[in-house]
């Protein structure tokens, strides 16, 4: 452990002080190639943690290729999503606004999949629709988790092209279960024998999307399920991660190297098309680490809560035409962020999409504005049963898990271990306020999951095991 954080802080020290000499930086080449638009792929993981990958000190994962994409364009050493599991995670991120703006805090229950009003509405204008509007071919692979009903599946919200299953989870052979849990391309089911290991058909589909002679610049909005459960991984893929003596992350750490993989191969195909120079390739998580197998350290908590280990993710951008190599951001960005950066980087207007709550990063990454891209960031959770401002260096997290409001210095204290709430009187009470205005544009989530209960569960496990752990006719230092 030691050797690994070590590690882990000097990686980060290297890479942070790269972001503090601007004048060692290669200047952004602009516009060498303008008038074209660049092809854009946003790639997301599912719920892999922040520390499993190299770029962010993980040292038993083999993620080279990840790495390498990730030093030749900027990495959000703050970057968070804006939702601490799926499904809303995900609805923040294709619209570009905080998704309870529409209720969306959720994941879908699966006994609501006949009806077309549970999962992220067709009024929201998803940026599959604003890159078509651009003159995009649009492609959506993998994991779609936005609503059930074929109503709301991926050809209804913008996307040309759809290969892949529209429920929360898959097995990764492609066992088809149910209407939910199965592979289609265009609509149709994709029978298991046509399939392998989901990691690699979804890669072979967007090679295949990226391969065609087409005039059109392309979005691929490639969401593979891996690392999330259940744990399936090829011998391949198990060869690589041979070295980690626990069986649950040696298999995670195979789901993850397979991203990796194929993420190499995803860029020697932009080589060989020459495209890419004027490629955006985005990566992240879609929220932290899973409770088991994930690493999210030096962050506290996991996917499900707010803490940071929960919804700060692994993060990078690659645009070689217009963002230079080896950079690190260290101020706060959130996956709304990507939305608008991606139009603008496309050529729309974003000043027309009035309802976008990101920003555009590119001006700050390349330094054109100096300020910080946000004031405040926000999240809430199943109504408010859990929420979290951040202002700042200070994060107020109402934590349902904890059952009180906890206030941290992240400047100070990145993990959260020292709760100074009660000192802090004023500020837990001006990021309050700047929550219950920001919620007050928020509606009420319009479907439920179990979270709260699982929330009370899994904190009781915790108490209770811990507490097993105790002898007490022993132990009187408990009392
Ligand atoms: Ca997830």
């Amino acid at each position: 452990m030691k050797t690994k954080l070590l590690t882990f802080v000097i990686i980060f020290a290297f890479l942070s002080c790269k972001s503090d000499k601007p004048e060692l930086l290669a200047k952004p080449s602009k516009g060498i190639k303008t008038g074209e638009k660049p092809n854009i792929i946003l790639v997301l993981t599912d719920d892999q943690g922040w520390a499993d990958v190299g770029f962010n000190g993980c040292t038993d994962i083999p993620t080279k290729h990840l790495d390498r994409m990730a030093s030749e364009g900027v990495i959000f050493s703050q970057g968070y999503v804006s939702h601490p599991y799926c499904s809303p995670s995900r609805a923040g991120i294709m619209t570009g606004r905080y998704q309870a703006r529409f209720g969306h805090d959720c994941n879908m229950p699966y006994q609501l999949e006949n009806d077309d009003t549970v999962g992220t509405p067709l009024s929201e204008k998803m940026i599959s629709e604003a890159l078509k509007e651009q003159g995009y071919r649009t492609s959506a692979i993998g994991k779609w988790h936005l609503g059930d009903h074929p109503n709301l599946h991926p050809p209804k919200q913008g996307f040309d092209h759809w290969f892949g299953f529209p429920g929360g989870g898959m097995n990764y052979w492609g066992t088809a279960k149910d209407p939910i849990h199965m592979m289609y391309r265009n609509g149709k089911p994709v029978p298991e024998d046509q399939l392998s290991y989901l990691t690699n058909d979804f890669t072979e589909e967007a090679i295949n999307f990226i391969s065609k002679k087409d005039k059109k610049p392309f979005f691929i909005y490639l969401a593979y399920n891996a690392p999330h459960a259940p744990d399936h991984a090829t011998k391949q893929y198990l060869e690589n991660t041979k070295h980690i003596e626990y069986a649950g992350r040696s298999i995670y750490g195979a789901m993850v190297n397979g991203v990796d993989h194929c993420m190499g191969k995803i860029d020697s195909t932009l080589v060989a098309n020459n495209m890419k120079d004027n490629t955006i390739v985005v990566f992240l998580s879609d929220n932290g680490g899973r409770t088991e197998h994930a690493d999210n350290r030096p962050f506290r908590g996991h996917k499900g809560m707010i803490f940071e280990g929960g919804i700060r993710v692994p993060f990078f951008i690659r645009w070689p035409e217009q963002i230079a190599s080896k950079l690190v951001f260290e101020k706060p960005v959130i996956s709304l962020d990507l939305y608008p950066t991606l139009l603008a980087a496309a050529g729309g207007d974003i000043s027309l999409e009035t309802q976008l709550e990101g920003k555009d990063l590119l001006p700050y990454i390349n330094q054109e504005k100096s300020e910080q891209p946000h004031d405040m960031l926000f999240w809430r959770s199943v109504g408010g049963f859990e929420y979290a401002v951040r202002k700042d260096n200070y994060k107020l997290y109402k934590s349902a898990y904890k059952d009180k409001i906890l206030l941290f210095d992240l400047k100070k204290d990145s993990y959260e271990r020292n709760d100074i709430a009660e000192a802090n009187l004023d500020i837990v009470k001006e990021l309050n306020e700047a929550y219950k205005k920001w919620d007050s544009k928020n509606i009420a989530p319009k479907w439920f999951d179990p979270h709260q209960e699982n929330v009370l569960k899994e904190e009781r496990k915790l108490q209770q095991t811990r507490l097993k752990s105790i002898n007490l006719k022993k132990d009187q230092s408990s009392f």
